[in-house]
């Protein structure tokens, strides 16, 4: 018997990137764990991934491409060949290719993060073809916005600094399902006796562990960080020095601070004047005594209206108090921005003959159905889906799901299994999973290079995302030498060789040792150095009045809300959130039946008070609905959700479901103020019992 151990990461779209060590025994992987010896990952995987092996073994994957002989999304499917296949999409492709290329649409997102099955070789074939271009917003690009007018980058608090602070905000998150490594450095901080602060509208298996808890209302985080500044500001509780020499516009922000009292603030947010003082008393004066105060932002306040806003109000307090200065103080919301990945060298936007227009996937639904016209173009006719299934995930279910209906949509779906997007597809092609690919990686919750060896030989006839689009390509007669280029030549040119953060490693030796961490400084921000316009952290910025926006902090209300909205709340009370499940990574998992079952079923929230007034008891079948759609599933009815708040965590595959839907029933395609983002936490439903 041969035995190897092979170095992997961890591919999901979670901020943690671990690095795991598989374990290969006469070529299958038998076992599956963290590597002890990196420092974030530190031997431990999550409930997911541990399962991983359970998930390329299983009986489900797909392994032969199919073509569809039952009706769209039905879900009927027999074997064909890959020639079969590929001569079915080259037919297919060409004549729009030759006529109206925009007509054709790539629609991913981050199944997997890895920079290679990702978008490489995939992006080089709809470059050449002139595709329409995907704006890939579906995620978190309110807040990379709002972050980046403010901070000038997604750079901030190394993950490994944490344990040092002496307070920590967990803000809009809830790491103990989504960012567990992050959860293992706020546990070590509390051991050493820091206090930690959820500010969530939901009582999270995070916030229960947490010595307070703040649950304002959904999409009034912009508020609270106005509130807290007004206290800040009142109370001098301000390093002074930091912002005359490292920020911009702090005169400004204190005539704005002046107008959010906290009764003002208490009022907006639904929480009390005690809990908006006393936040900003124990942030200021933690600082103020030379402790580091740490935020950890995360994507919960962005799914709203004004989710970029509410990011930026957020990145602005640790300049108020100076918490830079201490590399355990400042706020992280993502660290991509500090990876000197080389996107172009990867993607070749240089292949596009002309700017073909772009595609919003976040607005996919509407699209999807939309005629050609002069504003929008032509009629999208062809749609390749790969790591992403918009059927589950995209907001207005109804009009994704009717969209990918349409019977003279041509859609092709790369997948593991069969998801509800796949069951929409004409050609399904079946990819392979990390265990059998290639790949290099950066993180958005750490500071590592990581590198992804193939463990196992493919299973069945999958192929890797690369070597499909290879493989399209020629099939298509493009005959550019980049789609010659194998997966280990583009690792090879991954990330960029000159830049002074990753000099010490290049791929050979990042495949061999699997990891390697950048060089950065540990206070990125101590003496200023943002990577803003000004240089400066900038609470006024002339960017965002340039784009048309409030340069500075602002609040910005809901869309749909009891107060912005009191017509629609008076026939849709209660606020929808739908936030990541443990057991799940957005839709990912959800069709492993161990940790299908670790959820049991779709659940909502509901809290006492607002199940009794509706005649609803724990365990009842309720009925969630809007003017977009409804959905059935099981309530629980606990103080957990606030009242008027309802919780239904999510993305279960709709199929999987009782009633075939999921919570994206429900939410709008309404974009965020910034960042052209979804707002899937800006929902207004009525529950009822379902009979
Ligand atoms: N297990 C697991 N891990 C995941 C994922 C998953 O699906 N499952 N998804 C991955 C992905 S794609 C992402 S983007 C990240 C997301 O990472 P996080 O942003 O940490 O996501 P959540 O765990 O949902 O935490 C969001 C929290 O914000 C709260 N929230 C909702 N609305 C508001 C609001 O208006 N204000 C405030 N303050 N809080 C609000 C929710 O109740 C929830 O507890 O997690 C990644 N990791
Ligand atoms: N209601 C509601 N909706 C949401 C959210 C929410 O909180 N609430 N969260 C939103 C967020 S933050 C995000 S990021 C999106 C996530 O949306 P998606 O990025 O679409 O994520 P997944 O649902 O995990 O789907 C990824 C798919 O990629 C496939 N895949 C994985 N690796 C590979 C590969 O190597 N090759 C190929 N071809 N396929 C692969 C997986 O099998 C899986 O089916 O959902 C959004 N939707
Ligand atoms: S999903 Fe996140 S926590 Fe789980 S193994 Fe992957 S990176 Fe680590
Ligand atoms: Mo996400």
């Amino acid at each position: 018997m041969t035995s190897t151990q092979v170095r992997a990461a961890c591919p999901h779209d979670c901020p943690d990137t671990c690095a795991i060590l598989v374990t290969v025994e006469n070529g299958v992987a038998t076992e599956i764990k963290g590597d002890p010896d990196h420092p974030t990952t530190a031997g431990v995987l999550c409930t997911k991934v541990a399962r991983y092996a359970e998930r390329t073994y299983s009986p489900d994957r797909l392994l032969y491409p199919m073509r569809r002989v039952g009706k769209k999304g039905e879900g009927k499917f027999e074997r064909i060949s890959w020639d079969e296949a590929l001569d079915t999409i080259a037919a297919r492709l060409k004549p729009l290719a030759q006529e109206r290329p925009e007509a054709i649409l790539p629609y991913s997102y981050a199944g997997t993060m890895g920079l290679l099955q990702g978008e490489s070789m995939s992006l080089r074939f709809f470059h050449s073809l002139g595709a329409s271009l995907l704006d890939r917003t579906i995620c978190a690009m309110a807040g990379a916005t709002g972050y980046k007018y403010t901070i000038g980058g997604s750079v901030g608090t190394d993950i490994e600094q944490f344990q040092n602070a002496k307070l920590i905000l967990i803000w809009g998150g809830n790491p103990i399902a989504s960012n567990l490594h992050f959860w293992m450095r706020a546990q070590e901080a509390k051991r050493r006796g820091a206090r930690l602060i959820a500010i969530d509208p939901y009582r999270s298996l995070t916030a229960e562990k947490c010595h307070q808890h703040i649950a304002l209302l959904p999409g009034t985080d912009s508020a609270l960080a106005l509130g807290m500044m007004h206290v800040l500001i009142a109370e001098k509780l301000l390093d002074e020095d930091y912002i005359a020499r490292y920020t911009l516009g702090f005169e400004e922000l204190k005539e704005r601070a002046a107008e959010w009292t906290p009764e003002r603030t208490a009022e907006t947010c639904g929480i009390t004047v005690e809990e908006v003082v006393g936040l900003a008393r124990v942030y200021g004066s933690t600082a103020k005594a030379g402790e580091p105060v740490a935020i950890r932002l995360n994507y919960g306040v962005q799914r709203v209206r004004g989710g970029g806003m509410a990011v930026r109000n957020v990145a602005c307090l640790p300049a108020l108090v100076g918490a830079w200065r201490h590399a355990a103080g400042g706020v992280q919301l993502s660290a991509s921005g500090t990876f000197p990945s080389n996107k172009p060298a990867l993607q070749r936007p240089d292949l596009l003959k002309k700017q073909p227009r772009t595609i919003n996937m976040s607005t996919i639904g509407d699209d999807l159905l939309k005629e050609a016209s002069p504003e929008f173009g032509p009629k999208i006719e062809a749609v390749i889906v790969y790591n992403s299934n918009p059927v589950a995930v995209a907001p207005e279910s109804p009009k994704v799901a009717a969209g990918f209906a349409r019977e003279d949509l041509f859609t092709v779906v790369l997948e593991h299994f069969q998801t509800d997007t796949a069951d929409y597809a004409d050609i399904l092609l079946p990819a392979t999973t990390q265990l059998e690919h290639t790949d290099v990686h950066l993180a958005y919750g750490h500071l590592y290079m990581m590198a992804n060896n193939a463990a196992i030989a493919p299973m069945g006839e999958a192929k890797p995302n690369t070597e499909i689009f290879r493989l399209l390509a020629a099939r298509m007669g493009l005959d550019d030498s980049c789609f010659r280029e194998s997966d280990d030549e583009m690792a090879a040119i991954a990330f960029r060789k000159d830049d002074e953060r990753a000099v010490h490693f290049d791929w050979e030796s990042l495949k061999r040792k699997g990891w390697e961490k950048l060089n950065m400084p540990d206070a990125p921000f101590a003496c200023g150095n943002f990577p803003t316009p000004s240089g400066k952290c900038e609470f006024y910025s002339a960017q965002m009045k340039a784009d048309g926006l409030d340069p500075l902090p602002a609040y910005i209300p809901n869309y749909e809300s009891q107060a912005s909205a009191p017509d629609l709340a008076a026939k849709y009370p209660l606020a929808m959130i739908s936030p990541p499940q443990r057991n799940f990574l957005n839709s990912t998992f959800v069709n492993v039946q161990s940790l299908r079952a670790a959820e049991g079923e779709p659940w909502l929230d509901i809290n006492p008070d607002d199940a009794a007034t509706r005649g609803v008891n724990h365990g009842d079948m309720v009925r969630i609905f809007n003017d977009r759609g409804s959905f059935v599933c099981k309530a629980r009815v606990t103080d957990k959700a606030r009242k008027g708040l309802v919780v239904g965590l999510s993305i279960w595959w709709k199929k999987l479901a009782r009633d075939g839907k999921n919570a994206n029933e429900v939410t709008s395609q309404r974009l965020t103020d910034m960042g052209r983002a979804p707002t899937f936490y800006d929902t207004l439903v009525q529950v009822e019992r379902a009979v």
